[in-house]
């Protein structure tokens, strides 16, 4: 199942979603075992922006029938310790690492993206443009001219490939898709969360601390699905399909609908090794299908 994504080779099509893994946190837990049976393929990080930031008030998860809500906002320790503390473990990885990142402004994008051109431990880089839990989250990548602006500030600064992760809360995703291709993307990833919202059945309030947060896990597979089909008949560079992913039927849907690489993301959080089991059952679909 070794594919070559972006010049990348990855043993097989299996990715994680960004934030949905921590390999750090994962090794004080299953310690050698995580890198002899690493479930994916490449590794894409939790995202990364240029201040450290303490994410939102809590509670920040709720759990759905289908999925899960959720509204982390960005924790992250900020760049500087990012680059100095966390990139030199995560290049321990038997995998290729991406490293996602996310600016509230186009200046800081800029900074980010230069400051990960010079690390060889980043094999590339994801742009989130579609974080759905701080304020200014979507702005740069829910509209074609705004995301067109940004690439156009940030391709010429590296020479890795630059994933742009889009939003399902856009007005017309296909649009903004081609936006970022003719502008120089490398390729795309999608589908971020949608947003939504739970109440406390005791108090009546919001029950998310801020409010509103992204819903993801399998209430959002068929919206994922017909926005990577959207996407891949609107735009030739590679595609990184995610959303509601449980199994190999799943993955093979995604592929069907135009995904080149698919990610895992809320289904780690039930099981940290899923993605190993559904890149077993991929295979054994792939070698049934036309794929
Ligand atoms: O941290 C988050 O709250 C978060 C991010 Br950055 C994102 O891109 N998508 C999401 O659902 N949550």
């Amino acid at each position: 199942m070794s594919v070559t994504f972006c010049g990348i080779e990855l043993a097989h099509p299996l990715i994680n979603g960004s934030g949905t893994f921590d390999p750090i946190a994962a090794e004080r837990v299953f310690g050698g075992e995580l890198a002899e049976r690493f479930p994916f393929a490449a590794f894409v990080s939790k995202t990364v922006t240029l201040d450290p930031r303490q994410g939102n008030p809590p509670p920040r998860l709720w759990e759905l029938p289908g999925g899960l809500i959720n509204s982390i906002g960005l924790p992250n320790k900020g760049l500087r310790r990012f680059l100095g503390e966390d990139l030199p473990r995560l290049a321990q990885l038997p995998v290729p690492v991406i490293v996602n990142v996310m600016g509230f402004s186009r200046e800081e994008v800029a900074e980010l993206v230069c400051a990960l051109d010079e690390r060889d431990e980043a094999a590339g880089i994801e742009l989130n443009v579609s974080c759905p839990n701080v304020e200014t989250g979507l702005v740069m990548g829910a509209d074609p001219w705004e995301l067109g602006a940004l690439l156009n500030q940030v391709r010429p600064l590296t020479g890795k490939p630059l994933i742009v992760k889009l939003t399902p809360n856009a007005t017309d995703v296909a649009a903004v898709a081609l936006a970022a291709q003719e502008a120089g993307a490398s390729a795309l990833s999608l589908i971020n969360t949608l947003r939504g919202m739970a109440f406390d059945p005791r108090s009546g309030q919001p029950w998310l601390g801020a409010t509103t947060g992204g819903v993801s896990g399998p209430a959002v597979r068929a919206v994922a699905l017909a926005q990577v089909h959207a996407v891949a008949q609107a735009v030739e560079i590679p595609i990184i399909g995610m959303g509601g992913v449980q199994r190999g039927e799943d993955a093979l849907d995604l592929m069907r609908a135009g995904a080149d690489l698919v990610a895992v993301g809320t289904e780690s959080f039930r099981d940290p090794a899923a993605a190993l089991r559904i890149a077993a059952e991929l295979d054994q679909l792939l070698a049934k299908s036309a794929i």
